[in-house]
């Protein structure tokens, strides 16, 4: 079967969004495809001058009409932006699956939909957001009104990752612009394409010249530092690895910038002997391979309650080897490639580790063979190891791949000991019919999530974020909204 996913013709080369035009510069680098290892487009690099440029405008664009705009028209232009992305839903969708490599329906129902669902939402709950009020009377008997007005950040540096490209730059677009501020975005380079759609799709909105800017480019060394830095720039969004944040987070300090950080997870599934079987099986395969686990929330790390062990490794071991890996659009895939095959080098380089830090290999661990086009591309088969001790290196660091580690447990108490035992917090998730016991795990598994029998259902008005090396903050509803605003009391003597 030949290639079925390459980029709409007008995204073969991709520029830069500032102050109301695309912008072409003198250097550009290549977007590859993770299907095939084929050539996408070339995409032009943002150097520090052009950051400059960008957050300039959106400087100045605070100043201008946008800073008078009533909540009501920036949320009448969010939805505008939707109502144009949902009309482009198939170059979304194309941009998404050629530049990831993921099944085309996960880009259907997961990726391209929760970006309208993100404008949307965020258009509403801005509207509906308000301050509070305090009527006091002091000791000499002043009365006094107190109201809390909400005002924008200003200039905010958003930065996000390619496992979610359009997912995750539309949860911050959305809160950023409805609280008023104005905004300078950069995708990963390895998904610049959707991005690029994104921007287009706000000049089509007729968003003001400088309230969204695109940059493109890298990290360490490029747009991406260069955002962090600049002084500018009033508050930093970054979703990403944890390490990375570490360096934005010291990028930020210098200008005591606000920073919100949404970063890694090496997130625990506790399954009791009294769960649901098969529900609790299909949910622990798609917590673990989801998006070829590539999703911050992905379970790596399974627990399950030493009766039902070894049944439920062999149905775990069932269900993986059905999973059909292949071309994003043929009927019924599950797993598409993963995100670039450096990424594979990774995985695999875990593979191996698991194997010499005495791990069973239950399933997968390798590299499927096509007999054509993918074998150039970076597919992975779904792998799964039992027998590691808590201490080994892959049962402790963030693998972000399709891999998990079963591990037998006796007690309530020893599993959330074990499954709280790691540097991160983002995701738990508990399988069992107790209610009880359900929420006695759930309030003590100490991570910003906790599913009980579900995985990945997401109401967008709740908090979402991580401890420990998962982040800082909390994003998601009101919680995005006094992010994405500073806040001033007005005290009135009456
Ligand atoms: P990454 O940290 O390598 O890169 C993320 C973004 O940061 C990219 O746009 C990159 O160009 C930029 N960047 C890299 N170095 C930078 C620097 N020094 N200064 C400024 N920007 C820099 O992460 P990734 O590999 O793209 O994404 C995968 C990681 O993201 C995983 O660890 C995953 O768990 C995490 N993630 C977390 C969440 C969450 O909500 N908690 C969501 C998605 C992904
Ligand atoms: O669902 C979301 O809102 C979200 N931010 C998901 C992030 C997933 C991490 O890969």
């Amino acid at each position: 079967m030949t290639e079925p996913h390459v980029l709409p013709a007008s995204l073969a080369t991709l520029r830069n969004y500032v102050d109301g035009a695309f912008v072409a510069t003198g250097r550009t680098f290549d977007n590859l495809s993770p299907l095939t290892g084929r050539l996408l487009a070339k995409v032009h690099e943002a150097d520090p001058a052009l950051v400059d440029r960008a957050v300039q405008a959106a400087r100045r664009a605070l100043e201008g009409p946008w800073g008078r705009t009533s909540v009501d028209q920036r949320a009448a232009m969010l939805h505008r932006v939707a109502d144009v992305i949902e009309r482009r839903f198939d170059e979304f969708v194309a941009a998404e699956v050629a530049d990831t490599g993921r099944p085309v329906q996960q880009a259907r129902t997961l990726d391209v939909a929760r970006a309208i669902a993100n404008l949307r939402t965020f258009a509403d709950l801005g509207r509906a957001a308000h301050g509070e009020h305090f009527e006091t009377r002091t000791a000499a008997g002043d009365e006094l009104m107190n109201y809390t007005l909400r005002k924008p950040l200003g200039v905010v540096a958003s930065i996000s990752p390619w496992n979610l490209p359009i997912l995750s730059m539309t949860w911050k677009a959305a809160p950023a612009l409805i609280c008023g501020n104005t905004l300078v975005v950069k995708p990963s380079e390895e998904t610049p394409s959707s991005a690029t759609l994104l921007a287009e799709a706000f000049d089509e909105a007729g968003i003001p010249p400088g309230v969204f800017n695109l940059v493109h480019g890298f990290g360490a060394g490029s747009a991406g530092e260069a955002m962090t830095r600049h002084p500018g720039v009033d508050a930093i969004t970054f979703t990403g690895e944890s390490r990375t944040g570490t360096a934005v987070m010291k990028a930020a300090a210098e200008d005591l910038k606000e920073v919100s950080l949404e970063l890694g997870g090496k997130n625990a599934a506790i399954v009791f002997a009294d769960c649901d079987f098969d529900a609790a099986v299909e949910g622990v395969v798609r917590s673990s391979f989801a998006n070829a686990g590539q999703v911050c929330l992905c379970s790596e790390r399974v627990y399950v309650e030493r009766p039902i062990f070894e049944r439920f490794v062999a149905a775990m071991k069932a269900r993986t080897e059905a999973l059909k890996i292949g071309w994003p659009g043929e009927p019924g895939v599950d797993m598409g490639s993963l995100i670039s095959r450096k990424h594979r080098e990774k995985v695999l380089a875990y593979c191996r580790l698991a194997l010499a830090e005495g791990a069973t290999l239950v399933t997968g661990g390798a590299v499927p063979q096509f007999g054509d086009a993918r074998d150039d591309g970076a597919f992975m088969q779904p792998t799964i190891w039992t027998g590691l001790p808590d201490s080994a290196r892959c049962v402790r660091e963030e693998v972000f791949g399709p891999v998990c580690h079963i591990a037998p447990f006796d007690t309530e108490d020893e599993v959330l000991r074990r499954a709280n035992d790691t540097d991160y917090g983002l995701a738990g998730v508990v399988w069992t019919r107790d209610l009880a016991r359900a929420h006695r795990v759930a309030r003590r598994f100490d991570t910003g999530i906790v599913w009980v029998n579900t995985w990945y259902l997401r109401d967008l008005r709740t908090p979402f974020g991580g401890t420990g090396r998962s982040g800082l903050g909390r994003e998601g509803g009101r919680w995005s909204l006094d992010f994405y605003s500073t806040t001033s009391n007005i005290c009135v003597k009456l």
